[in-house]
């Protein structure tokens, strides 16, 4: 009897049971995602071949252009999260302000939010590179039966309930956590069926990988120059290897399977860093820990830090503990740099 590989289905209600106060509602909201994470991944998939390559010609509050592809996958995460009855309100790297969903929707009896950032790395899509969807799930604070509020979207990254991602790469993978640590799934085109492919997810412990713009060196903190001098010096186990995909999703995807950092610090050009905290490095840093990694910001805990805005970034050092916890040794010698 060859062995049967299980579905993300099948996941989710077999580990539903973990959750003593759900009736359900965050199995429905994980399987709202896979449905429309296979809805982007089909048109991510035929990109090049229809014309929704290049910008929408619109631009967004990061003043970023919009890719089209951008566009359709906000509406697809938007629209199923509000038609389905299962969140009170959601925030997306593509709107300038969260979403409330109206009480026809029975928007306001929900308990969860969802935080997300529908595509990212998009300026990868006319390059015909690996781009990703990164979400964040949150039970709201205000109260049920009543609209959400920000309060709901602003909280620490530790209170989150649940995290993933999806990666459109040379196979589309969904990866997720709800506490209980690191599960991929894969999915089967053919069939629209993800299959339970890399079970426990670890990132290793050490690592030999370095994932950062190096074009941007001139402008880092001066942590960040000696660590990437360390990274570089013949001695011990080193020099590391450079790899940078520009697509968050991809770079940390490779370094939880192989072992790594990604780091997208402060720099002159970007003071506060390029990511936001609330629908990038929180469920990212969520992932990292729950797979034995590791995300600060080079000095506290990305899920540790307290957030004031929607978008608001900050700087991020990710992946395996022992690499980010020497880069952030480097850091600790510049303790200005913190305050960013
Ligand atoms: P840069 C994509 O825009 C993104 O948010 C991440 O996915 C990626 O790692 C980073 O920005 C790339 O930024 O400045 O190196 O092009």
């Amino acid at each position: 009897m060859g062995y049967r590989l299980k579905t993300l289905g099948e996941f989710i209600i077999e580990h539903q049971s973990q959750f003593k106060y759900s009736e359900g509602e965050l199995s429905r909201l994980l399987n709202s995602i896979k449905l429309a994470a296979k809805l982007v991944n089909h048109e991510v998939n035929k990109a090049g071949l229809v014309d929704i390559l290049g910008d929408s010609g619109e631009t967004n509050i990061q003043g970023e252009t919009q890719q089209k592809l951008d566009v359709f996958a906000n509406d697809v995460f938007m629209n199923i999260l509000k038609k389905r009855d299962i969140v009170c309100g959601v925030a997306s790297e593509e709107e300038d302000d969260f979403v409330v969903i109206s009480d026809k929707n029975g928007g306001h009896d929900n308990k969860y939010i969802v935080l997300t950032d529908p595509l990212d790395g998009s300026s990868n899509i006319d390059v015909n590179v690996s781009v990703g969807t990164i979400f964040s799930i949150y039970h709201r604070v205000s109260p049920i039966g009543s609209p959400a509020t920000k309060d709901d979207f602003l909280q620490k990254g530790r209170e989150q309930v649940a995290a993933g991602y999806v990666v459109y790469g040379t196979s589309t993978m969904l990866v997720y956590t709800t506490g209980f640590g690191v599960n991929g799934f894969t999915l089967n085109p053919a069939l629209g069926t993800w299959y339970l492919s890399h079970p426990n997810m670890k990132f290793p412990k050490g690592g030999k990988i370095y994932s950062i713009n190096e074009g941007n060196y001139v402008h880092f903190p001066q942590g960040v120059k000696d660590y990437l001098k360390y990274c570089q010096k013949e001695e011990e186990n080193r020099p590391f290897t450079s790899r940078y995909i520009g697509s968050l999703v991809s770079d940390f995807h490779r370094n939880m399977i192989k072992g790594g950092i990604y780091i997208y610090p402060t720099s002159t050009k970007a003071p506060k860093g390029k990511l936001r905290l609330l629908y990038e490095c929180n469920p990212m840093a969520f992932l990292a820990e729950q797979a034995g990694g590791k995300a600060t910001d080079g000095y506290k805990c990305i899920m540790d830090v307290e957030p004031t805005e929607l978008h608001q970034r900050v700087p991020i050092f990710i992946g395996s503990t022992e690499m980010v916890e020497k880069a952030e040794e480097f850091m600790a010698k510049f303790p200005n740099d913190a305050n960013y």
